[in-house]
């Protein structure tokens, strides 16, 4: 098998599929694709992944688009056992749900409010931005009540939720009085080694690009 990974470490979804693989230990190769440089909509890239997203993912003549869909895929094929991604049904199924919580609320949250300030010249967030930050705050203080997002096991929910929750933290702290659960989830996460490692460095990046464009 060869893995090749088209990546930016800035990008959320990108770091999510960067902790999996290093939890997995997996040999991948990288290719950088600067999506803040119109990187990502090149013919050669379009033709790997028409949505032109990173991160993708190709094994072999294989092509995947999307972190969760990634980070599944690798699992399923990879892991040496089903911890990341429980096979219970049930355990599996609130798992899924965190994923798609993650999809369909967090990502969109810090997309919108990152490129109102990085990509449209917003001087701040607007009013609009900032409600759906703290709307997704408040649903994810109420999932992280146990040690990890889906139960007492550390799995891809935790992965997937936490780049997007940290790249959140840094362009609208979280506030601990009102979030408890949610802030030491986080604090939790962050004490990682693979967290340090692999979502900390691109994380920063992020705030560091978000801040310098703040009026
Ligand atoms: N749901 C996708 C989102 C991927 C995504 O939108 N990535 C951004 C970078 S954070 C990107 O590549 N944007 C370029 C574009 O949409 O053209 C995932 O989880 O992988």
């Amino acid at each position: 098998m060869v893995l090749t990974l088209y990546k930016y470490d800035l990008s959320p979804p990108v770091r999510s599929v960067l902790m999996v693989i290093e939890h997995l230990e997996l040999p991948v190769e990288y290719v950088d694709v600067n999506f803040m440089k119109g990187e990502h909509l090149t013919n050669e890239f379009k033709k790997i992944n028409p949505q032109h997203t990173v991160p993708t993912l190709k094994d072999d003549d294989f092509i995947l688009g999307d972190s969760h869909a990634i980070s599944v895929y690798l699992i399923n094929k990879y892991a040496k056992d089903d911890s990341l991604y429980p096979s219970d049904p049930k355990l599996r199924a609130i798992v899924d749900q965190r994923l798609h919580f993650d999809s369909g609320i967090l990502f969109p949250a810090i997309k919108n409010g990152f490129a109102q300030v990085v990509f449209k010249g917003g001087k701040k967030m607007t009013d609009d931005a900032i409600e759906k930050i703290t709307s997704a705050y408040e649903f994810t203080d109420q999932f992280a009540t146990k040690t990890w997002l889906a139960g007492e096991q550390f799995t891809i929910a935790d992965i997937c939720c936490v780049t997007t929750i940290s790249s959140l933290n840094e362009i609208y702290p979280i506030d601990a009085q009102k979030y408890p659960h949610l802030y030491a989830w986080l604090k939790r996460c962050s004490e990682l080694d693979l967290y340090k490692k692999k979502n900390y460095p691109g994380n920063k990046e992020l705030g560091d690009v978000f801040r310098s464009k703040l009026g």
